[in-house]
Order: structure tokens, then C-alpha cells, then sequence
């Protein structure tokens, strides 16, 4: 590697002027181990320093375009201007699948109140009260969500009054949510809205029940290129009742059934943490971590599953696909670590993608040399063990906390006190999630909120093999001679989960790191010796 990461940090925050100096140097830690085990202390979900060009997204991104986006019979109605809805339609790679033609997938809609200068001035709310009754007429859906634009909280229209009218009136599900984009520091904020919304207006409405043996349903998993459906094929081959998913390729009644499961798997930790935790204390369902991303790490969530339920049937079929999936694995990560081998490559994403994606890399001997979350918490950093010391501050305050109870009905705890014993295994690490330091190797650059300075200045002393961020980074990056991968629409690829999607995913970097084109690129300065004449102008 090419220098120690403690001078190359001093480097990137001595440009900036004290102040900020100050703070990103708080936002930039280099990994170590404590003997206790304990990682270095990050600032993470703070706002933005104007200038230093964020990746991040709003608040109204997180709630509207990742929570509740990716379930296609919830129809979504945006309360705003129409650039707020155009610029979020269908920008995310949430695939679904509906059981049939007739069946109802809103996904490809964009709904708008279209509010302009007479709302702003007069309020909105009868325009969206007219705008919720003309989508019911079209469209007839069972729910109907409704979120709010930045000016919705500025001119104070009441969507929760509206959205409770147009229930009683229609004799649907009509709920909404308060995800102005200035919520929060980050989309980060717009996840916490949608949890909570989604908790105290679907969760627990559908009583259907399952006879199945082993119920779940997973959490923070989100269909880009297709991932969910990997993943549901694994489980149906393990015998596993997926009830519902939050939120990829999921539909209205299956998250209103999802209190019946009786596990859930907590895939995105950073955008549904709440609601595990609320599920937990008002059903009585445990939640685990798992990750399906990486071969390796998803035979280890398969293995948890099992584990949990304690079935020797189910643990012989979980060994099973692992033993059917595992040689095709094998064969690919040989061949491509043969060309992968010693490559770097740096991953800036989202909130947990730069964390399970290192798996990957690591499967075909590639070192990850830096990465950093757009918006994670310290948590998804260095593990929910700093949740008690966090401060919580006026940005995080905005939030609503909701106080859950057990539901006097429905509470049934999964775990008795005795089976909780048998899970004194640490690998089960119940309601627990280690955050991404602990797992990475000593002296790695970990960044939060990376600014655009900082993306150049680390590609130009690192010069790694691959570059992992999004559409903002990838010209940029690519621009420099270095391939980028984007990870959050995997551009045009994926699925990148489960077994099948590592072999995917390894194929990919293989192409990526290995083209030859990237060392044949020139910027057009660089063409020639000296620029050529520029073309004569021609006059008017
Ligand atoms: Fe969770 Fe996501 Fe992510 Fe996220 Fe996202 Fe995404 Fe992401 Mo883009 S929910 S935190 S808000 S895993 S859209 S599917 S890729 S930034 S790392």
C-alpha cells in the first residue's frame, strides 16, 4: 500500500480552512483494534459542511424513494412541486413481481400534486385532498401514501388531517408522512419517518395466519437488480416462510402481516433498525443481522437462521443448498482471484453496502484499502454497543421517537427464557449489529460524508483498481482512469445476493479491474505535445 493512512489523512484536512479542518479530521479515522476489541470513535450523522459537495440525498429521498418506493401496490402520492416527484421516478433499481398480470404494480407511476405558487400562497390542501380522491378513482389501490415536499412543513398544510379524512371517506388505508427533505441531516432521516409511519399505520393490520413452520420476514432488503428474488429462492429451497419484506418486491398486505412472523432478519441495519426494535418490544419477534451479500456471509446467515429455530429438518436443508451452491462459488472465486489478487479497491456508500460489500472483494483476495458511509450513524460504524453514549441532537430531535408497548393481544415473546440460554452463542448476536471497523483490516481510511476534494486527492495517492460509489462519483472517478462500480443501481448489473449473485459480482470486478482500456485512457491535454490550434470561429 502506498502510505500510512494516518499522514494521508493529516494531508486531506490540511487544505481545508481550521473549522473544518477540525470536523472532518473527527469524520476520518483510521482502523485499529483496542485490546478490548474496541474501534476508534467516528463523527457520523452530522450535516454536511457547506462546499464539500456531499453525496448525500434528503429526507424525503430516504422515506419516499427507499422505504416505501420498492412495494408496488401502495399507491404514492408526492405533495410538491413536480421537479420533487420527476427527479425521483424511477431513479432506483427496486425491481418487483407481481404473482400475475391482473395483479396491482404502481412502481412506473409518478403521482404529483403539482403544487405551484397558488398553493404557496393559498395552502394545499384541497389539492391534495382532490389529488388522493382522483388516484382512487383511477386507480382503486388498497393504500394509498402520501409524502411531503420541502414546502408542505414551510406553509404548515396538514397532510396527517387530510390523509385521515380521505381514510374515512374512501374506506382505504390513506396515511402520510412529514419527510420534508430538511428533516434531517441526510436520507438517513427520511428512513426513521418511514419506520415509524409504517409501524403505527400497516404493521399488524393483516391477521392472516400461516401454519409454516419457520416464519420470517426480512428486513432492509430492497430488490436493486433483483437481489430479493435471489434471496426468496434460497429461502423457499431452505423451507423458510418468507412472510414479508421491507420493502423489495413486497406488496400492502404482506407488511400489514409481517407481525406474525416469527424472526426477523435485519439486512440494511442503518434504514430499519426501528422497526425491528419496535416489532420486538410490541410482538415479542427477536430480530438477528444477517447478510446476504457475499458468499461466505450468506451461508453464515442461512447457518443463524437455522440455528434460531433449532430444527434439525431445517438445518439439513439449509446444508444442503449450501453444499449444491457453494462448488459453482468455488470455481468462480479461483478462477478470478487467479487476476484479482493484491487489487485495491475503495467503497463510498450509502449507509450499509460499504460495509457487506467488502465481503465480496475480500472472497476474491482484493484489499479495501478505505470506505465510508454517506450517511450511516456510529453505529453502523463502530457497532450498536456506542448507542447508549449517543447525543442526541437537534437535527435527530426533528424525528419523532414513538413510546412502544406490548400490545396486550398479540405480544407472544418467540424466546423463552430457557431457549434464550441455548443462544448464549455470541455468533446468534441478537439485536446486535459489530458496525463496519471491527471488520476491516488495521490502518484502513474510514471516511464519512466523503467530499469531492477528497474522492480526487485519495484516488490520485491510492490509484485503486476500483472505485465503488454512485452515479454522482462514477464520471468523475472514471475520468481519472479508474473503473467505478456503482453500488447503490449496480449500474446496469446485479443481482450481486446470495450465492448466485456473488459469482455475478465477481465476474463484474474481474471485467472491470482487468480491462485494458482504463491504462489507455487520456485526458484530450494529454493527446498531444502541444494543443492544437483551437478551429477558426466562423462570423456571424
Ligand atoms: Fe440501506 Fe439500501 Fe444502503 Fe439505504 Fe440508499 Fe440503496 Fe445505499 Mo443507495 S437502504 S443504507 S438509503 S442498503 S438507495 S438499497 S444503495 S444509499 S448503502
Amino acid at each position: 500500500m502506498a502510505r500510512d493512512a494516518h499522514e494521508i489523512k493529516t494531508e486531506l484536512v490540511a487544505i481545508y480552512p481550521k473549522k473544518l479542518g477540525k470536523k472532518r479530521a473527527e469524520q476520518i479515522v483510521v482502523t485499529e483494534l483496542g485490546p478490548d476489541g474496541s474501534v476508534p470513535e467516528i463523527k457520523a450523522n452530522v450535516r454536511s459542511s457547506p462546499g464539500i459537495i456531499t453525496q448525500r440525498g434528503c429526507a424525503y429521498a430516504g422515506c419516499k424513494g427507499v422505504m416505501i418506493g420498492p412495494s408496488r401496490d401502495i399507491l404514492s402520492i408526492v405533495h410538491g412541486p413536480i421537479g420533487c416527484s420527476f427527479y425521483a421516478w424511477l431513479t432506483r433499481r427496486n425491481q418487483t413481481r407481481p404473482p400475475s398480470d391482473s395483479d396491482a404494480n404502481f412502481i412506473t407511476y409518478c403521482l404529483s400534486t403539482d403544487m405551484t405558487e397558488q398553493e404557496i400562497v393559498f395552502g394545499g390542501e384541497k389539492k391534495l385532498k382532490a389529488a388522493i380522491q382522483e388516484a382512487y378513482d383511477v386507480f382503486h389501490p388498497k393504500a394509498i401514501a402520501v409524502f411531503s415536499t420541502c414546502p408542505v412543513g414551510l406553509i404548515g398544510d396538514d397532510v396527517h388531517a387530510v390523509s385521515r379524512q380521505m381514510k374515512e371517506e374512501l374506506g382505504i388505508n390513506v396515511f402520510a408522512f412529514s419527510c420534508e427533505g430538511y428533516r434531517g441531516v441526510s436520507q438517513s432521516a427520511g428512513h426513521h419517518i418511514a419506520n415509524n409511519q409504517l409501524f403505527k399505520h400497516v404493521i399488524g393490520l393483516n391477521e392472516l395466519a400461516h401454519e409454516d413452520k419457520f416464519k420470517i420476514n426480512l428486513l432492509g432488503e430492497y430488490n436493486i437488480g433483483g437481489d430479493s428474488f435471489v434471496i426468496e429462492d434460497l429461502f423457499r429451497r431452505c423451507g423458510i416462510k418468507l412472510i414479508s419484506t421491507f420493502s423489495g418486491n413486497s406488496d400492502y398486505d404482506s407488511m400489514a402481516n409481517a407481525h406474525t412472523a416469527d424472526l426477523n432478519l435485519v439486512m440494511c441495519h442503518r434504514s430499519i433498525n426501528y422497526v425491528a426494535d419496535m416489532m420486538e418490544k410490541k410482538f415479542g419477534i427477536p430480530w438477528l443481522k444477517i447478510n446476504f451479500i457475499g458468499a461466505g456471509a450468506t451461508a453464515k446467515s442461512l447457518r443463524k437462521i437455522a440455528d434460531y429455530f433449532d430444527d434439525a429438518e431445517l438445518k439439513e436443508k439449509v446444508e444442503t443448498v449450501i453444499a449444491e451452491e457453494m462448488p459453482k462459488v468455488d470455481v468462480a472465486q479461483r478462477d478470478v482471484k487467479s487476476r484479482c489478487l493484491g487489487k485495491t479497491a475503495m467503497l463510498f456508500v450509502g449507509g450499509s453496502r460499504a460495509h457487506h460489500y467488502q465481503v465480496l472483494f475480500n472472497e476474491i483476495g482484493m484489499e479495501v484499502v478505505a470506505a465510508g458511509y454517506e450517511f450511516g450513524h456510529r453505529d453502523d460504524y463502530e457497532g450498536r454497543k456506542v448507542l447508549p453514549n449517543l447525543k442526541v441532537d437537534a437535527d435527530s430531535k426533528n424525528i419523532e421517537e414513538l413510546e412502544v408497548k406490548p400490545d396486550e393481544q398479540r405480544y407472544n415473546p418467540r424466546l423463552s427464557d430457557e431457549r434464550k440460554a441455548r443462544f448464549a452463542d455470541p455468533q446468534l448476536e441478537f439485536q446486535d449489529y459489530v458496525g463496519m471497523m471491527p471488520d476491516m483490516e488495521e490502518g484502513r481510511l474510514v471516511i464519512d460524508d466523503l467530499s469531492h476534494y477528497e474522492t480526487e486527492r485519495l484516488i490520485e495517492i491510492y490509484k485503486p483498481a476500483i472505485f465503488c460509489a454512485g452515479i454522482k462519483e462514477k464520471f468523475t472517478v472514471q475520468k481519472m482512469g479508474i473503473p467505478c462500480k456503482q453500488l447503490h443501481s449496480y449500474d446496469y448489473g446485479g443481482p450481486y445476493a446470495g450465492f448466485e449473485g456473488a459469482v455475478n459480482f465477481y465476474r463484474e470486478i474481474d471485467r472491470m479491474v482487468n480491462m485494458k482500456v482504463w491504462s489507455m485512457l487520456k485526458a484530450p491535454w494529454q493527446m498531444f505535445e502541444s494543443p492544437p490550434e483551437p478551429a477558426p470561429v466562423a462570423a456571424d
